[in-house]
């Protein structure tokens, strides 16, 4: 069997692929350095939406060929960057992900979807490395509840599925430079950075052409491969300098847009 087919195999099976080896850890390193050099001129990056829009780093990850071969084999040849994001949990803090489905409150209207979950440093089990439940993507979505706000969830509505039955998931450890591919019904979650250092990953969004946004208008996506026939988003500009003033204020109300509809019911 091929690489390919395994690979196709495996996802579809498991509902994810991890670890995946995208760049070395000295270039994984040069990338720390650009979040980090950005966030002393900006402030915090945490958790803000299509930062491919206003730095290199995030722009040039998500359009590398080894994540978009990948992508390719999970999602065809055409494909649509949706969102990139930065989710950081520093060190020895609380912060941590509970049990959810990324599709569930992002008002897709197919699971055409994939989320690359790249590790700018190292994620294992001490700084909270994702753990995924194989095979929970192929039933679709699950009951959420919404209803116990935490400071401490990083999720903007502190979205969790209950009743998961723990000891059926695995850990996802990742050395800076790899990454994870999961499904958006995979159920997953974090635990807490008990480690010294940072926990930085980036998380990357691609959706087929055909997926459409139904929540609010005026969602933008960024074509990276083949052809988009549908035109169902207004066209991103990548950064093509580090935040330039003008990308910044587009970027803010994007930021905004993206909060309305994915930190919403
Ligand atoms: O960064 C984390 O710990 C969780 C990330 C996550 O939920 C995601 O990438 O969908």
């Amino acid at each position: 069997m091929s690489m390919t087919m395994t690979l196709k195999s495996d996802y579809d099976k498991l509902g994810f692929l991890s670890p995946v080896d995208v760049l070395s850890q000295k270039q994984a390193l040069r990338h720390r350095r650009c979040v980090q050099d950005a966030e002393r001129r900006i402030g915090r990056l945490h958790y803000l939406a299509k930062v491919h829009t206003i730095l290199r780093s995030p722009y040039q990850l998500a359009t590398h060929p080894a994540v978009l071969d990948v992508v390719e084999q999970i999602l065809g040849a055409d494909i649509l960057l949706y969102n990139t994001t930065y989710i950081i949990k520093e060190a020895n803090t609380p912060a941590y992900v509970s049990w959810h489905q990324d599709l569930t409150y992002w008002g897709l209207d197919g699971a055409e979807q994939v989320s690359v979950w790249l590790a700018l440093t190292v994620a294992d089990e001490q700084s909270g490395c994702m753990r995924m439940i194989p095979g929970s993507h192929v039933n679709g979505q699950m009951e959420h509840d919404i209803s116990h706000p935490d400071e401490n969830n990083v999720l903007f509505q502190s979205q969790q599925v209950h009743g998961v039955n723990e000891p059926d998931a695995m850990h996802c450890p990742l050395m800076p430079g790899q990454a994870s591919f999961h499904h958006g019904w995979t159920l997953h979650s974090s635990l807490p950075n008990h480690s010294h250092d940072r926990r930085i990953g980036l998380n990357i969004q691609y959706i087929a052409p055909h997926v459409r946004q139904t929540k609010l208008p005026g969602y933008s996506a960024l074509l990276v491969r083949g052809t988009d026939r549908f035109h169902y988003y207004e066209e991103e500009i990548p950064a093509t300098c580090d935040l330039d003033p003008a990308a910044l204020i587009w970027h803010e109300q994007k930021n905004q847009l993206h909060f309305r509809i994915a930190g919403n019911a």
